[in-house]
């Protein structure tokens, strides 16, 4: 499994800013994964942000993973997909991009958790663990203890998502997730370099203090 300490949600619908220059600031600070989510636009939009932020996360050595889209993710030799109850089913994803690419699924409940698990799912996204305006259908937060319970019931690696920041992401941690994803707390961000930094800063802190 790949490094999904700071996952960073590359999501052009909220930043007037260039998403390919974003991108690049989180790699500098330190984030350990990238995931393309593109909600509105054209498809040749999305496939053309795409191509830039493949060739980014390549230099970088960094996975690029694809929201919703198994086919974007298969015309960007995408390092994979991640996948909700609207999308592709996790075992037809697998059967289309392959053993060996990345699935996770977005799950906000044990009993999803555990069914994406048996399914094939690599991890989970699961959230909203704090109230958030980026996905406005997302549902009710969990709370940490929310968060700990699907923690508990799976054995793949659970990724917090959803009002996370430089002041909640030791949180997720210190209840049982490997990583954060954090959309508009980097992309709106005025240095996405220095959040990422911090935000990997608060991440070892909480992993130190747990263990
Ligand atoms: N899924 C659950 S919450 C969420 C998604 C995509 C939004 C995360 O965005 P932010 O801005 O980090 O709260
Ligand atoms: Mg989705």
């Amino acid at each position: 499994m790949p490094d999904l300490s700071l996952y960073v949600i590359a999501d052009p619908g909220l930043t007037c800013h260039r998403v390919p220059e974003i991108v690049r600031a989180a790699l500098a600070g330190g984030a350990t994964a990238i995931q393309l989510r593109c909600k509105t636009g054209t498809d040749r939009e999305a496939l053309s942000l795409g191509e830039q932020l493949r060739a980014i996360t390549q230099a970088a050595g960094v996975p690029l993973i694809v929201n919703d889209r198994v086919d974007l993710a298969l015309a960007l030799a995408a390092d994979g997909v991640h996948l909700g109850p609207d999308d592709l089913p996790v075992a037809m994803a697998r059967r289309l991009l392959g053993a060996t690419a990345i699935i996770g699924y977005s799950a906000g409940e044990p009993g999803e958790a555990v069914a994406a698990e048996a399914e094939g799912a690599d991890y989970l996204g699961v959230g909203p663990l704090f109230a958030t305006t980026t996905k406005p259908d997302a549902g009710r937060p969990l709370g940490p203890e929310g968060l700990a319970g699907v923690v508990r019931a799976v054995r793949v690696p659970v990724v917090a998502i959803g009002g996370l920041g430089v002041d909640t992401a030791a949180s997720a941690i210190a209840a049982g997730a490997v990583g954060v994803a954090v959309a508009s707390a980097v992309m709106t961000a005025a240095s996405p370099e220095a959040v990422c930094r911090e935000l990997m800063a608060r991440i070892r802190r909480a992993r130190s203090q747990g263990g």
